[in-house]
């Protein structure tokens, strides 16, 4: 199967999922500038959205969305980094990747938009520092992942969306428990092969 992927984008979250599974896989860069990969398509012709993450599975299929792209890894070649379905555990990440997509991972987009003031942008960071007041409440129990004591989908999301704080010079300071958590993920060999592959870390 094949990822479209922009490097250190959102995308990496399935990219960490398919190292964490060992699932064979090839990636593919896309220039979110341009919406051209890096084998000279047009990436509309792959996802309509123009947005990565897409998955293009063995029978051609492409998966968008990373909530859909993550469970569907999870549910067919990796369940042990996804609870079985139906379970109360199952809707508890189901929740967590609600709460990380639309909620987290969204009150960092006004950041990356060249055209917002710096009024607009400090706003934003109370909005981030609001969900990370929760995440840190979460971790504050002992717990090594966001959901309990095993890894799961929602790690290589969370994670993914919070180690953009460093280069947009967002501060974890208040949130020792989420410092800790991005450090113990940080030498995780599924999300070092991944930021390896996607040329973030040496
Ligand atoms: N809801 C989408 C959001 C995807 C998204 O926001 N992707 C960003 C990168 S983090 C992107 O591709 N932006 C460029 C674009 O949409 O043209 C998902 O979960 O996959």
């Amino acid at each position: 199967m094949k990822l479209y992927l922009s490097p250190g984008a959102c995308s990496l979250s399935c990219h960490i999922a398919l190292h964490e599974g060992g699932i064979a896989h090839e990636i593919v860069k896309v220039n979110l500038r341009n919406h051209e990969t890096e084998d000279g398509r047009d990436y509309y012709t792959v996802n309509p959205n123009g947005s990565v993450p897409a998955l293009q599975i063995d029978s051609g299929d492409v998966i968008t969305q990373n909530a859909a792209i993550l469970q569907y890894l999870g549910d067919n070649f990796a369940p042990a980094i996804l609870p079985a379905n139906g379970t109360l555990a199952r809707a508890r990440l189901y929740e967590m990747l609600g709460f990380i997509g639309a909620d987290y991972h969204k009150a960092f987009s006004p950041l990356y938009n060249p055209n917002a003031t710096e009024e607009a942008k400090a706003a934003q960071k109370e909005i981030i520092a609001r969900r990370q007041a929760y995440l840190e409440s979460l971790l504050a129990d002992g717990r090594p992942f966001i959901l309990g004591n095993d890894f799961t989908v929602a790690d290589a999301y969370l994670f993914t969306v919070t180690n953009w704080c460093g280069r947009l010079g967002i501060s974890l300071d208040a949130f020792p428990h989420l410092i800790a958590y991005m450090e113990r993920m940080r030498s995780r060999p599924s999300v070092v092969a991944a930021m390896k592959a996607e040329g973030l870390i040496a």
